[in-house]
């Protein structure tokens, strides 16, 4: 096993996984930037090292600087977290041809999912059903696009396949726009992605946003940790999250996990991974996979007691999964509220100084937050201070803990969106389980409505 490991990432997901190092008995190294030299996980870990300025590209981006402190440090293993370097193929090759251990699948199959084309190809050759449309990029020929989208149906969605997360799509719903929708997308796709690549795809109008949880050990050695329910998103940020995703039969559940399990075991996955569908009338549909940590992760360690991070460092050490799919229970039932520092309905960033911090507790309530009284939340970052997240031995129960966690959390000097959370936790179609993934931007457009006509929220 690793005697010390560097954290190349910052707040909640560095304190995550410090404290997964510990529990094992490895040191940690934190890199951080100037804006977060104070962070109490820097001074929790038994080394830190600056690797630059507040801005991300100069720190947390900066893969000669956090090579050069795994260097200096001699740390063994470098962890990514998510978001930054985490899905960067170049980053995990340059790790490794440093000589330290990337925790996270081999830089080729990063570079074959960050491909949203090749990822597709990859997968349904590994048995997984894709979201029907173009098999592989656009063809040139206007004539040749008009007859793939008339095949298809309309409404249709233009991908850039350097994209993902969102990022490069547009919805086409009649044959008159659709040319324009291409060139305009292969445009962008060009100038942010440096990929003009397209393809194209049936849009779904509204679906579930439903993940499966994968652990792989490079050795055939593959797992499902069953699905979370990711709907509750606006601008694809995801705000609350469930495990299990409400109203599937256990039959759907097992079948849909072991055809991913079957299909990482095919491609030869090594650590831990998601498998995003859209899920509509019943069916799974493919539309990307992630090759690292998620934020949502602690929901399915709630309900399987396994913890994902763990074992996210011993296969990259090379250990051979102990954990047999027979052996995982899916217990009761988990959910995650996102606290974020924004504005609770406008969702728009509220940095600055939390002058009162108060965290739930109490059975069945964890909290994963780097934030604490007097901390100063930085304005560079994502918004996320807190991940509040609470098991039930049903929905129902997970429900009234959640409630209970968010009325005794305390937070003050910046706005958050706890309100926003209460609110949710008392909405019908909420309640009942299985909304869209339109749900949340429909409901806030309804909300802000009515309320622009009276006061702006204030939730401080
Ligand atoms: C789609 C879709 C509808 N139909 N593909 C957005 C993020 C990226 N992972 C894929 N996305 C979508 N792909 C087809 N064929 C709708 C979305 C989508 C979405 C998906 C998951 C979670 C939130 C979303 C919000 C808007 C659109």
């Amino acid at each position: 096993m690793f005697e010390k490991i560097l954290i190349a990432n910052r707040g909640e997901i560095a304190l995550r996984i410090q404290r997964a190092c510990r529990e094992m008995g490895i040191k940690t190294v934190a890199v951080h930037s100037e804006a977060d030299a104070e962070a109490k996980y820097v001074r929790l870990a038994e080394e830190s090292v600056c690797i630059g300025p507040a801005s991300p590209a100069h720190s947390y981006l900066n893969i000669p600087a956090i090579i050069s402190a795994a260097e200096v440090t001699d740390a063994q293993a470098i962890h990514p977290g998510y978001g930054f370097l985490s899905e960067n193929a170049d980053f995990a090759e340059r790790v490794e041809k440093s000589g330290f251990v990337f925790i996270g699948p081999k830089p080729e199959t990063i570079r074959l999912m960050g491909d949203k084309i090749s990822a597709k190809k990859t997968v349904a050759a590994a048995g997984l059903s894709c979201v029907p449309g173009s098999e592989g990029p656009l063809p040139e020929a206007s004539d040749e696009i008009l007859k793939i989208a008339k095949a298809v149906g309309y409404p249709v969605i233009i991908k850039a396949s350097g994209g993902g997360g969102g990022r490069g799509m547009r919805v086409v719903h009649t044959e008159a726009a659709l040319l324009n929708a291409v060139t305009l997308t292969r445009q962008e796709a060009e100038a942010a992605f440096g990929n003009p690549t397209v393809y194209l795809e049936k849009y779904f109008e509204n679906p579930r946003h439903i993940e499966v949880q994968i652990l792989a050990d490079g050795h055939r050695n593959v797992v499902h940790l069953g699905e979370r329910d990711c709907s509750m998103q606006r601008r694809h940020q995801k705000i609350l999250e469930e495990a299990p995703a409400p109203h599937l039969t256990p039959r759907q559940r097992a079948r849909i996990g072991e055809r991913c399990a079957e299909a990482c075991r095919k491609i030869g996955y090594r650590g831990a991974g998601t498998i995003e569908f859209l899920y509509a009338a019943g069916e799974f549909y493919f539309i990307e996979m992630n090759t690292r940590i998620q934020v949502e992760h602690p929901v399915t360690e709630m309900i399987t007691g396994i913890d994902i991070v763990k074992e996210q460092i011993r296969v990259a050490a090379g250990e051979k999964l102990r954990i047999k799919q027979r052996d995982i229970v899916f217990q009761g039932h988990a959910i995650e509220c996102r606290i974020n520092a924004e504005h609770p309905y406008e969702l728009s960033p509220s940095p600055g100084r939390i002058t009162a911090f108060h965290q739930p507790g109490g059975p069945g309530v964890r909290v994963d937050s780097h934030a604490y009284q007097n901390y100063f939340v930085p304005p560079h970052y994502d918004s996320l201070i807190a991940k509040i997240i609470v098991h039930g031995e049903n929905r129902a129960q997970a429900i009234a803990r959640m409630r209970s966690a968010l009325s005794e959390m305390i937070v003050e000097g910046i706005h958050t969106n706890l309100l926003l959370h209460q609110e949710l936790l008392r909405d019908a179609a909420v309640l009942q389980g299985g909304v869209g993934i339109h749900y949340l931007t429909e409901k806030l457009a309804a909300r802000n409505q009515i309320a622009g006509a009276v006061e702006p929220p204030n939730s401080k």
